[in-house]
């Protein structure tokens, strides 16, 4: 009654009589007062979890269950004629993530808040965040992302750096969230912002002037990047964060009358992959102007700082021409030339210098060394970096490497996605999992029982029947709760074969149009965004699209197979999918995906793996084992081989194996041309697969296609599928992100 008199107080009218506006209002409210009251975490030595990205999604539901009030907050609403969901349906999501690792970073400060240690995330205020996609023509269509409004979680601060650019100053300005952790202490994400930032230049879409960088600075995240203005526009985004950072961290370090040159007893930094990289330089730079010498500054900020790194591709590798450097941030430069002529008197290797032969600044090598720590995400990715990609660092700095695979915050991704799911298993083993999530394994003493099989089937199948509804609102698809739902939910990526599926989908058109009928209708869902400049990735997303059509809308085929890309993926629309999936498609080619964590939503979902041996996947089926998971494909050694031999030629396949071609031809057949399929993206696909299909789509159809096939055909042994996805479950304790910060902890910060 107690929190009902806050709420009413709050809303100043009976809340039967408010609206689901005003009643998200007036519990953002009663969140943001309640935080004030939490105890700030406290120690001598505190984390600033520096990220370009933090996908952190709506926060309403998350902050009611890690204070601990949801469930009551919930029933009062209803009793008053109220629904929880709909109040959270007013909530923006802000955009402030690509994928994974924006994500990551969002998992991580729950449990670094959960655990109760002492550290803060800091990064930026993108007005608009990552673009919102519509499909127009069948096609990606780009659109700002608002979600500012007034209030919201935003606490702004009287705060403010300068921070000086090679031809002109900006001053900045911090707002803070408050980060709840799970019955536990509060901490801040610092979220920097621009004074003079201006919404009014975004012009058509996603357009603007690239060039008036004190009015664009914090308008999107990550804005095109195809040119040399926006590759420019990067680079300020990425120093202005560290400034910032370095400041705030200073401040706080004179504030507490800590000694600067004890700054690693003090401090640690992360640093979220190479984006904020020059938070190196310019602490190195900001502690020579406090009086102490480069050397010494070198060595207390390599004690300060750890690197994580989330990708083998090295397109994604971030290298800077010296140019954009000098002129976004001079001073900075001639620190990195500094560090380029310390790393170039000890070490002759070339591919171990900071800047290349090429006038490129190589940032991941800045991190490499000039840190104490070097992560990868995931068993195979961490081993991946130190024998191959990143060898020639392990050669020099073997003791810093370390592997930190990747988790799950479990509040978001099951207590409060799947709080049916949630609830049942409190009622099965207690509620001991969420704070140690290894407890999940208590289930499996169900394993033979088919009362609590066949109820965890009848939750697996109400959160179907609610997608479907959802689905059918917001794509006006319908779909039908008794088919089997595989989803891919991911950045559209050539590594990540969305293609692959394309194809499956083709090849499955072709068998229901000779007459072979699957036993059970399947729906196949995807949700993706493909960067804006990223043409194949676009063309991806148009084939499907196109696929979609010509498949829902043909009578015979419909009744079997439904085609579903949803529109504007985002954490939200994850929280809806991943509980009601079947089976989690985590189909990378092998060795190219760092870790993955969507595949480990889907487990802790109960859903059923189709995978590679890659990223997570090999953590996955070794806690499931073989009987509980289907891996497919060639291995991340003979993938690597292949690139080493240069022995893949996708031709060869389209050539030689007629069903593959005939798969391949219908890319660009007339049939999807005719229902608005654009010939010329669509031949550019088709071409691209035959004559370079760099990720080896075609290395992986085959098995792919068949363990998709062995699948179905399991999943009609209703009682063995149960029995999996309850396995599922109950081995995915492994992968809560408190188990992750856990390790961080004592490895790495020793908070
Ligand atoms: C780099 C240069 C220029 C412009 C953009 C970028 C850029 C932007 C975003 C490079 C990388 C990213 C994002 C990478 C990412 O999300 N990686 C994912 O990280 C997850 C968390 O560790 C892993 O689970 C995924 O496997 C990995 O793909």
């Amino acid at each position: 009654m107690y929190l009902q008199q806050e709420i009413t107080t709050l809303l100043n009218k009976d809340i039967s009589q408010a609206s689901n506006q005003e009643i998200y209002l007036a519990l953002l409210q009663l969140v943001k007062n309640k935080a004030t009251t939490v105890a700030r975490a406290q120690s001598d030595k505190k984390l600033y979890y520096i990220s370009a990205e933090f996908l952190i999604g709506k926060l309403l539901s998350n902050n009611l269950i890690n204070l601990g009030i949801y469930d009551e907050v919930s029933e009062i609403l209803k009793a008053n004629g109220k629904d929880i969901n709909m109040i959270e349906e007013v909530e923006n999501e802000p955009s402030l993530g690509n994928g994974g690792l924006g994500r990551l970073a969002a998992c991580f400060l729950d449990s670094i808040a959960t655990l109760g240690l002492n550290g803060d995330g800091v990064g930026l205020n993108y007005h608009f965040g990552l673009f919102k996609q519509n499909f127009k023509d069948l096609k990606q269509d780009e659109q700002p992302n608002p979600w500012i409004t007034n209030p919201s979680w935003l606490n702004d601060t009287n705060i403010s750096f300068n921070v000086q650019f090679g031809d002109f100053s900006v001053k900045s300005h911090l707002y803070d969230i408050d980060v709840l952790g799970y019955h536990s202490v509060a901490n801040k994400l610092h979220l920097f912002d621009i004074e003079s930032v201006d919404e009014s230049i975004v012009k058509d879409g996603i357009n603007f002037d690239k060039t008036q960088v004190a009015k664009n600075l914090t308008l999107f995240l990550y804005p095109d990047d195809s040119d040399e203005q926006g590759q420019l526009l990067r680079v300020y985004q990425q120093y202005f964060m560290v400034s910032n950072a370095a400041q705030l961290i200073i401040m706080e370090e004179k504030a507490k009358g800590h000694n600067l040159k004890d700054l690693a007893s003090h401090v640690q930094i992360q640093i979220n992959d190479t984006h904020p990289t020059m938070i190196i330089p310019e602490l190195i730079r900001l502690l020579m102007l406090e009086g102490i010498g480069l050397m010494e500054a070198m060595i207390i900020v390599s004690n300060t700082c750890a690197y994580t790194n989330h990708t083998i591709l090295s397109e994604a590798l971030e290298k800077w021409p010296r140019k954009f450097i000098l002129k976004v941030c001079p001073n900075i430069m001639a620190i990195i030339e500094a560090l380029n002529l310390y790393v170039g008197v000890i070490y002759t290797n070339d591919q171990v210098q900071i800047i290349d032969d090429q006038d490129r600044v190589h940032m991941a090598r800045i991190c490499m060394h000039f840190s104490h720590s070097i992560n990868g995400v995931a068993q195979i990715h961490t081993e991946i970096l130190k024998h191959s990609e990143l060898k020639p660092f392990y050669d020099l700095y073997p003791q810093h490497f370390n592997n930190k695979t990747n988790g799950i915050t479990f509040r978001r991704w099951l207590m409060h996605a799947n709080h049916k799911l949630s609830k049942y298993i409190d009622s099965l083993i207690g509620e001991g999992w969420k704070t140690n999530a290894y407890e999940l394994e208590k289930l499996l003493q169900y394993y033979n029982d088919e009362q609590v099989l066949d109820h965890l089937d009848a939750i697996k199948h109400e959160n179907k029947v609610s997608l479907a509804n959802y689905i059918q609102e917001h794509e006006g698809i319908t779909i039908d709760p008794n088919s089997i739902y595989c989803i891919q939910i991911k950045r559209l990526h050539e590594y990540k074969r969305q293609q692959m599926n394309a194809l499956y989908i083709i090849y499955k058109y072709f068998q229901i149009k000779e007459g072979n009928y699957p036993t059970r209708p399947i729906t196949i869902i995807f949700g993706a965004k493909a960067a804006p400049a990223y043409k194949t990735a676009k063309n991806i997303i148009h084939l499907i699209l196109c696929l979609q059509k010509l498949i829902n809308e043909d009578p015979e085929v419909s009744k079997y197979l439904k085609v579903v890309m949803i529109q504007n993926y985002n954490v939200t629309y994850a929280t809806k999918l991943i509980p009601a999936c079947d089976i989690s498609e985590q189909i990378s080619l092998a060795s190219k995906e760092a870790s993955g964590t969507g595949n480990m939503k889907f487990m802790l979902n109960g859903a059923v793996t189709l995978g590679t041996d890659d990223g997570a996947n090999v953590e996955i089926h070794h806690l499931v084992g073989d009987d509980n998971i289907y891996i497919f494909g060639q291995s991340s050694d003979q993938v690597i081989a292949h690139y080493n031999n240069h022995d893949y030629v996708a031709k060869n396949y389209y050539d030689n194996d007629p069903y593959i071609r005939k798969i391949i031809d219908f890319i660009a057949d007339e049939k999807l041309i005719a229902i608005g399929g654009d010939i010329e993206m669509l031949t550019d696909l088709k071409n691209e697969l035959i004559n370079k299909d760099w990720f080896m789509t075609l290395l992986d159809l085959e098995s792919y296609c068949d363990t998709k096939e062995r699948i179905f055909a399991d999943y009609e042994n209703r009682a063995k599928f149960k029995r999996m996805s309850l396995v599922n479950i109950a081995k995915a304790g492994y992968f809560s992100s408190d188990r992750t910060i856990q390790q961080y902890n004592d490895d790495i910060w020793h908070l």
